[in-house]
């Protein structure tokens, strides 16, 4: 009746930014993300006697997110099954743009099944980490993952596993506190009030053809061009939100101007940035650690963590 999974956030490079469907939290547009390796998340669900659940995450009672793991519970091991005890650890800052729902309740749903004895496969499992956290789905999977936002329900298509092409990831903390809107608003309120969604919505289908294919040929050039315009898309949308949605910083700004100078200077690297202030860059291994001083040097800039590509969620007690 307890189980332990882990899993890893995963950085979008084609962006999911909306709902079609807010109750069923299904996404307006498909996506595309890297799985990452270092930072993790680890989670314990212990289902026993007692009629509630508890949740503690980091080592703290969190009863604020305590609803939506608990009907993200109820949707994996039936409304009927026992209370839970649910012990959450990730290693990295958490409510930060750094995809801890993605990976928090990708963990989750794998450990809930093993410790419930529901057996629904992978897809399944996407599905339902989808409906709790729409990115979380593609935590699921390792390597790179394409999410198709589908008629009905979503789909997850691998399209390239984790050794498969090895890029790194360099993250740029630029501030680590609690973001200020959390995406799920955040998209509902670009959905109402930004004059561009109707435009990002349209054009997500030719940045997801041009994605895959960069993919295909593992063509980190094409992947950059298309990775930061669609990156820059979504903020824009959020910026023309009203009011405004604006995560970046100063030092988030310091940094694309960094990674832009890398790349004149020959390395192959591109940013992407989330519903945060956090900048990824995303290289070659040659520029790993070139990318890494340039950002750790930048003004503002607080911590720099260095990632692989990852593996999708596991059970790991066994
Ligand atoms: C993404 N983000 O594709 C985009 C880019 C943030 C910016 O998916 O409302 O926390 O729980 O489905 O999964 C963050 O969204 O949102 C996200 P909900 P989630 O990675």
């Amino acid at each position: 009746m307890q189980a332990t999974a882990e899993a890893h956030p995963n950085i979008a490079l084609v962006k999911y930014w909306g709902k079609r469907d807010v109750a069923r939290n299904l996404p307006a547009v498909s996506s595309l993300s890297v799985t990452l390796d270092t930072l993790r998340t680890r989670m314990t669900v212990e289902f026993r006697a007692g009629d509630r659940d508890a949740l503690s995450v980091n080592g703290q009672a969190a009863p604020g997110m305590l609803e939506r793991v608990s009907r993200c519970l109820d949707s994996v091991a039936g409304k009927e099954r026992s209370a839970a005890r649910v012990t959450s650890d990730s290693n990295f800052p958490i409510g930060a743009g750094l995809a801890s729902s993605a990976s928090a309740f990708a963990a989750l749903v794998v450990a809930a099944n093993a410790a419930s004895g529901a057996a629904h496969d992978r897809l399944a499992l996407a599905r339902l980490a989808g409906a709790a956290s729409g990115s979380a789905a593609r935590s699921l999977y390792g390597g790179l993952v394409e999410l198709d936002a589908g008629d009905e329900q979503i789909d997850l298509v691998p399209l390239a596993a984790a050794d498969d092409w090895p890029l790194m990831v360099v993250v740029a903390i630029t501030d680590d506190n609690t973001k200020s809107v959390g995406s799920g608003d955040g998209m509902i309120r670009s959905a109402r009030t930004s004059p561009f969604y109707s435009s990002w919505l349209a054009q997500q289908e030719d940045d997801l053809s041009a994605a895959r294919e960069a993919v295909r040929n593992r063509d980190i050039g094409r992947l950059s061009e298309v990775a930061e315009h669609n990156c820059l898309k979504m903020h824009s949308v959020m910026w023309t939100s009203r009011p405004p949605i604006v995560y970046w910083n100063s030092a988030t700004l310091a940094c694309m101007e960094a990674i832009r100078g890398l790349r004149a200077e020959g390395h192959a690297v591109f940013f992407t940035i989330d519903a945060g202030p956090q900048v990824k860059a995303v290289c070659l291994p040659a520029s790993v650690d070139a990318v890494s001083a340039a950002l750790a040097e930048t003004p503002g800039v607080l911590d720099i963590l260095t990632t692989g590509v990852g593996c999708g969620a596991r059970r790991i007690d066994q």
